[in-house]
């Protein structure tokens, strides 16, 4: 430990600090907790208990829009009882400023995703201008498909020939395409067509085809400034436009672009948790969210010159590491391996171990520079929106334009940092093997007939019923419940009850903590069916599917499993929920948003910013469903968040008129061995 430089953070003597065990059901991030108050650094497990939440803005009924307020509507104790009056000094009801504060969440959490996906649009533009030869086209195939729903031609006929379109030509006015979607004058998001047609037609009939990706938040700020809308309904209803924006545009463009660039992903192993850090190596963690500066940083760090280079200041070698869903892109493309969660981030540098750790943007703690301040650790900002105010923090700019040069730098301070390593290093010895790197294509590898090529086997498993349904649970770690305790104990239910379950985010990295990724894991949790399916196929019961962009990686999927038939016509006609346990940020409620208007039920833990306001509460936790066949719900127990799901999921099968085969799996052997084809 650095002398002298404690100051920064010491626990005050008389500070009430976490409890490690309730904090989190990591032992990795017990140790660590522990660690960090015998050392006197604070972190966020001991800060959460120092500060509570303010309980109007927990309801969402505090509006501070404008300067007239803080407008404050609590809900009253034994809740309203006859006309609701309560209203701000302009008269804005909870209703209007619940449904607000909702959907500039929303707004937040669109921007953040497609802001990304501009950032590697513009990185995909610079490569088809050739002005950088950092970055190559990986996945030629993807990029066709691409083109393809961008209204690009593949193709050209020369006398009464049909041949290939010149390459460079096509990636070119690919990519001038996709930056469009951000900010075309009129027209509505050609990524929309990927939906199936029902729900287009939803979309359509409702109004809220989005016109462009950023033209929806926008007019989400627009809207909820003082005196503009004030009706709950129409207000959620540019929600609704923005969130199918990011999932249906601004995440689905980053994940296709950056599958483009970087490869589409294809099933990895690797590892995961606090326990992939050595000791004997230089540590370097990358934290953060866009793959643009990462993918350069494995790149360089895996070189030989930067490995001898790391010999000859005493280390054995590199390891890279990831948090967030930086680890994400990089576990799915290159199986580098999983530091930790979105609560790890000042563990892993608490374990003094952690050489360097370099971050880009979103779900960056600011006290991890006060955390680093005690130790070795350099940390350095990349981005030009996402500096901090410390000195202590190292900017370096990032750009593609000298991509190699920029990440050479960061890989060698790391190095050179190595030597710097205090007394006190801990690394705790607990990490678990991980299977990831599912998507579209390899599920449909996986689970897709061998001679139909389509998601034909999956379907017929939910069919006889050995696969009762499919979840999506994604999100967020919250320090205002205990740590990935939510995730786990909602995912583990599911996949007993033979839900399969596909993850992304800080979820995925719980259940890779967990052992969950991997294909032995099915014997050992799953109900009967599924494990029978993963079994045989060799797949585990937990399926990663990337980063939180990569959500649209869920929705493709669910779209595949109703083009393949047998399912019903939409996403809301087919046993499939999704859910978020531990979720904290604006991203969180952008995609919970547009899983909901896709027509997936969908249970957030912890908490709804709407509870203050009943009838809007009501309205999207109930009304939605007639709409889109979708709906919000909040509950906090997992064990029940899991059977509202697997209630939904048996409604589902009622419906479709499944729900006999399944009964017959769960009763007798010989019923469900009748059913195989
Ligand atoms: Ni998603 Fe990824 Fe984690 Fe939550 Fe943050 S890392 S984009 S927002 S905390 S899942």
């Amino acid at each position: 430990m650095t002398e002298g430089k404690v100051k920064a953070v010491k626990l005050e003597k008389k500070q009430k600090l976490a409890n490690p065990v309730e904090a989190s059901i990591d032992i990795a991030s017990q140790e660590m907790i522990a660690q960090g108050q015998k050392l006197g650094v604070e972190t966020i497990f001991d800060r959460a208990v120092k500060m509570k939440p303010c309980n109007i803005g927990v309801q969402g009924t505090c509006c501070k829009n404008c300067s007239m307020g803080p407008c404050r509507l609590p809900l009253p104790k034994g809740g309203i009882e006859g006309e609701d009056e309560r209203k701000g000094l302009c008269g804005a009801t909870a209703n209007t400023i619940a449904a607000r504060n909702f959907i500039r969440m929303i707004a937040g959490g669109a921007a953040a995703h497609s802001d990304h996906g501009r950032c590697v649009a513009e990185v995909f533009l610079s490569v088809a201008r050739k002005e950088t030869d950092a970055y190559e086209i990986k996945d030629y195939d993807k990029l066709l498909a691409v083109a393809e729903y961008l209204g690009v031609e593949t193709t050209v006929e020369i006398d009464g020939e049909i041949e290939d379109r010149d390459l460079d030509e096509v990636t070119l006015e690919t990519a001038e395409a996709a930056i469009n979607e951000w900010g075309k004058p009129e027209g509505e998001l050609l990524t929309l067509k990927k939906a199936p047609k029902a729900r287009y037609e939803i979309w359509k009939k409702q109004g809220v085809l989005p016109r462009n990706i950023d033209r929806e938040i926008v007019e989400i700020m627009h809207r909820t400034h003082m005196g503009v809308d004030q009706d709950y309904k129409n207000l959620i209803k540019q929600g609704t436009r923005a969130a199918i924006a990011d999932g249906w545009g601004g995440s689905m463009l980053a994940t296709d672009i950056q599958d483009i660039l970087f490869g589409t992903p294809y099933p990895v192993q690797s590892e995961a948790n606090l326990g992939v850090m050595r000791e004997d190596h230089v540590n370097l963690i990358v934290h953060g969210h866009e793959p643009v500066l990462s993918e350069m940083i494995v790149a360089v760090a895996e070189t030989q010159e930067m490995i001898d280079y790391a010999k000859t200041k005493g280390a054995k070698g590199i390891q890279l590491s990831g948090i967030c869903c930086t680890a994400n892109e990089m576990l799915q493309r290159h199986g580098i391996p999983l530091a930790g969660t979105f609560l790890q981030q000042e563990l892993a540098i608490i374990t003094g171990a952690c050489d360097a750790m370099v971050v880009d943007i979103q779900c960056i703690m600011q006290n991890l520079a006060n955390v680093a301040k005690c130790f070795h650790t350099k940390l350095i900002t990349t981005h030009p929106i996402a500096k901090m105010e410390q000195d202590n923090v190292i900017h370096i700019e990032f750009d593609e334009h000298h991509a190699l040069e920029d990440a050479k730098r960061i890989v060698k301070m790391a190095i050179d940092n190595f030597e710097k390593r205090g007394a006190e290093v801990m690394i705790p010895q607990h990490k678990a093997s991980v299977v990831a790197g599912f998507g579209v294509e390899s599920i449909e590898y996986h689970l897709g007939g061998t001679f139909r090529g389509t998601y034909y086997t999956l379907n017929d498993n939910i069919i006889n019923g050995r696969i009762r349904g499919v979840a999506g649970v994604v999100g967020c770690n919250n320090a205002r419940t205990r740590h990935n305790e939510g995730h786990l104990l909602v995912v583990k239910e599911l996949i007993k009850n033979d839900v399969i379950v596909l993850t992304t985010g800080c979820t995925a990295i719980a259940c890779a903590m967990e052992g969950l990724l991997t294909p032995e894991s099915a014997a050992v949790y799953c109900g009967p069916g599924l494990a029978e399916v993963c079994e045989t196929v060799g797949i585990p019961p937990v399926l990663h599917l990337g980063s939180c962009v990569d959500n649209s990686r869920i929705l493709l999927a669910a779209t595949e499993v109703i083009k393949a038939g047998g399912l019903g016509n939409d996403i809301s006609d087919f046993p499939v929920a999704g859910s978020a346990p531990e979720w904290m940020s604006e991203k969180a409620i952008s995609i919970g948003h547009y899983f909901v208007v896709s027509g997936v039920y969908t249970v957030f833990g912890v908490t709804l910013p709407t509870s203050g306001a009943p009838v809007f509460h009501n309205y999207i936790t109930k009304e939605l469903e007639d709409i889109y066949g979708g709906m919000w719900d909040v509950e906090t127990d997992p064990i029940k968040h899991a059977h509202m799901m697997i209630a939904h999921i048996d409604k589902k099968r009622k419906e479709l008129g499944i729900d006999r085969a399944r009964e017959r799996v769960m009763m007798d052997m010989a019923s469900r061995q009748a059913l195989e084809t």
